[in-house]
């Protein structure tokens, strides 16, 4: 019943965020005054989305991989549900029915006096075999979709930089100016201060939910390069079958297609410290042309566009919590300059930092 549901509630939900949009302004929305008027209007400039149930987060009660919205996730979603689970599903039982029919057949009060073969070809060619051969027809789909999640972004990618801190992500859009967006996890009502935002519903699930989504275009490839300021950390989306390390004094970098608009929730996935579980991420999958409305909302530029602004310049203030006034980096790849841990950059005879 609940898979039936949701193309409806998608459907709302998309409408809603197209309502939003053209109603709303690209202007300064205070993080405060947003969440006290209405969760769906755009958050500093950004076309709102509602969260939708069963789509790009987590479901209570249901098994399997969440549904997925790049190539690359249909095809390995493809893999686990076609090839794998049930190769694994018959080897396991196989193996269970041998041990039953071996413990049975060959019980001690059967056999009073034990069987002394020890060796029979025939069989010892067939369990070397077997498993090698199943391997082999594993490895075809598989060192396909591996090659596939290599492939380098094409010309006309989008790049999001994604930086993990200690605990929260940043993120710069080179290719647009490279303005930045701070992303903290919302807090819940009762650990807020008065008028002070905390998460509602639309804003997503406990933990998952960020003051400040990522928006990203639909139908474009997006360039994803990950870093960090200070331990490591990583930018993983189920729905996008994205996972990977961002790791300080080094720039890694994969590649995705978005093929459907929606809000897409993801989480840390290193274990990088006390706060670990509070890092969420949510993105925003939108058309091109609100992507490109989002960009200009925020101080950036298009690539192919104009002369870009500074983006010291842009309008939006950063609204990150006092907790992480020391702000997200400048628009760097290397260098952190508010690393207190070691980086693979500390100079020599800086003393045991990482300590
Ligand atoms: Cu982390």
């Amino acid at each position: 019943m609940r898979r039936t549901l949701s193309p409806f509630v998608l459907a709302a939900g998309l409408a809603l965020a197209g309502v939003g949009h053209a109603a709303t302004p690209p202007a300064v929305v205070s993080p405060v005054a947003a969440a006290a008027i209405d969760p769906s209007l755009a958050m500093d400039g950004a076309p709102a989305m509602s969260a939708v149930a069963h789509i790009g987060q987590p479901t209570n009660g249901v098994f399997g991989l969440q549904p997925q919205v790049t190539k690359n996730g249909l095809r390995a979603h493809w893999m686990h549900d076609t090839i794998l689970l049930p190769l694994i599903t018959v080897i396991s039982l196989v193996v269970l029915l041998l041990l039953m029919w071996v413990a049975f057949r060959y019980r001690a009060s059967r056999n009073p006096v034990a069987s002394r073969t020890s060796h029979n070809t025939a069989i010892e060619i067939i369990w070397t075999l077997a498993p090698v051969v199943i391997l082999v027809l594993i490895a075809v789909p598989s060192i396909g979709l591996l090659q596939a999640q290599f492939k380098p972004a094409p010309k006309n990618a989008i790049t999001l930089k994604a930086i993990g801190n200690q605990w929260y992500w940043s993120y710069q859009y080179p290719d647009n100016g490279g303005f930045e967006v701070t992303a903290n996890m919302l807090k819940e009502k009762h650990q807020v201060g008065k008028g002070e935002r905390f998460r509602t519903a639309a804003d997503g699930p406990e933990l998952l939910a960020a003051d400040n989504r990522i928006v990203l275009p639909v139908g474009v490839p997006i360039r994803l390069i990950t870093t960090a300021n200070d331990v490591i950390h990583s930018w993983a989306v189920p729905a996008f079958w994205i996972k990977l390390d961002a790791i300080p004094g080094r720039l890694n970098e994969t590649s995705f297609t978005i093929d459907k608009p929606g809000l897409y929730f993801g989480q840390c996935s290193e274990l990088c410290g006390a706060r670990h579980a509070f890092m969420p991420i949510a993105v925003e999958a939108v058309s091109p042309a609100q992507f490109a409305a989002w960009v200009k909302a925020k101080g950036g530029t298009m690539p192919g566009a104009a002369a870009p602004k500074p983006p010291e310049t842009a309008p939006v203030p950063n609204p990150a919590p006092a907790a992480n006034a020391a702000g997200p980096v400048e628009n760097t790849t290397v260098a952190p300059t508010i690393s207190n841990q070691a980086a693979t950059a500390n100079p020599a005879g800086a003393g045991n930092a990482g300590n």
